[in-house]
């Protein structure tokens, strides 16, 4: 060995003996905006909605920190915009009546929580009515990353899926909480996003190659309705309950995942030959509406999809 080398073993010998958490674990600083904006929730562009969003984007952007780490969030909520807001983390161990409170046009609200637990985890505003902030477009994940990677094996892709049930009529928020009126459902907003096959204008897919483990963290944001997610053509290899490894289940073909539950889902397509997967919301009057993302395994697959910054598809 190199002397030099040696010169390394103390202070690592030392680091070993602190507490992992304390040695790793950061401030990590989110803001966002709440930005009121036409969206089209189809993917030609022609059906557009009134969307209360955060940062512009249903979902909004994608939180990712580690176990142990602390979020400094501040929401600002420009005066231009005509409704009162707010930011619920579902993994924020705070006060409803304080960190939560809603903020008027003109305010910002600022406060810090331990992201304590790992898993998916939905974030959404919390101003009355409720249903109708969510429904126009208010939500959005926050992925904690494990400190411990036991029993969480690696994966090749990662990507996030968002469903929500669409209301064109948002305004009625009696019918929104009775379920009636819905016509479509969307994934990161829009209906059929990522399948091409049932909608031609779809413009992208889920990518990647033959035998790789895809990690999808998936949020169910609808209004009422549970999703029976199932990968056709495949099956789950894992599910991690609330995307904790602490939670798993092994070998599911569907797997029901409750309003505002975030759960990760694995799935290993077999190696050596191309296949389609259809992530699918298997109730029909979801699936048919929009609910389904074709995951494509091919050996030229996209090596820059379900990595970094593009393991949301915009
Ligand atoms: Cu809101």
């Amino acid at each position: 060995m190199h002397k030099s080398n040696w010169m390394w073993i103390f202070p690592v010998a030392a680091l070993g003996l602190m507490p992992v958490q304390q040695a790793l674990a950061k401030t990590v600083k989110v803001t966002m905006k709440a930005v009121e904006a036409e969206l089209p929730v189809d993917n030609a562009g022609k059906v557009m909605r009134t969307a209360w969003t955060f940062d512009g984007t249903v979902p909004g952007k994608t939180v990712r920190v580690r176990e142990g780490d602390t979020v400094d969030f501040t929401l600002t909520n420009p005066e231009t915009n005509s409704m009162s807001h707010s930011m619920d983390f579902h993994i924020a161990e705070v006060d409803v009546l304080n960190e939560f409170a809603s903020i008027a046009p003109g305010e910002t609200k600022h406060f810090t929580f331990k992201a304590r637990l790992p898993g998916v985890y939905m974030y959404h505003c919390g101003t009355m009515p409720m249903q109708q902030h969510i429904a126009n477009g208010m939500y959005g994940v926050i992925i904690v990353d494990p400190k411990n990677a036991r029993n969480f094996p690696k994966a090749d892709r990662e990507y996030v899926l968002v469903q929500q049930q669409y209301f064109p009529d948002t305004s009625n928020t009696v019918a929104l909480l009775e379920n009636s009126g819905w016509t479509g459902s969307l994934i990161n907003g829009k209906m059929f996003n990522y399948d091409p096959v049932h909608d031609g204008d779809a413009k992208q897919v889920l990518e990647a190659k033959p035998g790789e483990r895809v990690r999808i963290y998936f949020v169910n944001a609808n209004i009422n309705n549970p999703v029976a997610l199932h990968p056709i053509a495949g099956l789950w290899d894992r599910v991690y309950v609330g995307g904790n490894p602490n939670n798993t289940l092994y070998g599911l073909a569907t797997y029901n995942v409750a309003v505002s539950e975030g759960s990760t889902f694995d799935i290993v397509s077999p190696a050596g030959r191309s296949t389609n997967v259809a992530i699918v919301d298997h109730a029909m009057g979801a699936a048919m509406r929009g609910a389904i993302t074709v995951l494509m395994n091919k050996p030229d697959a996209d090596p820059k999809k379900g990595r970094g910054d593009r393991i949301t598809l915009r």
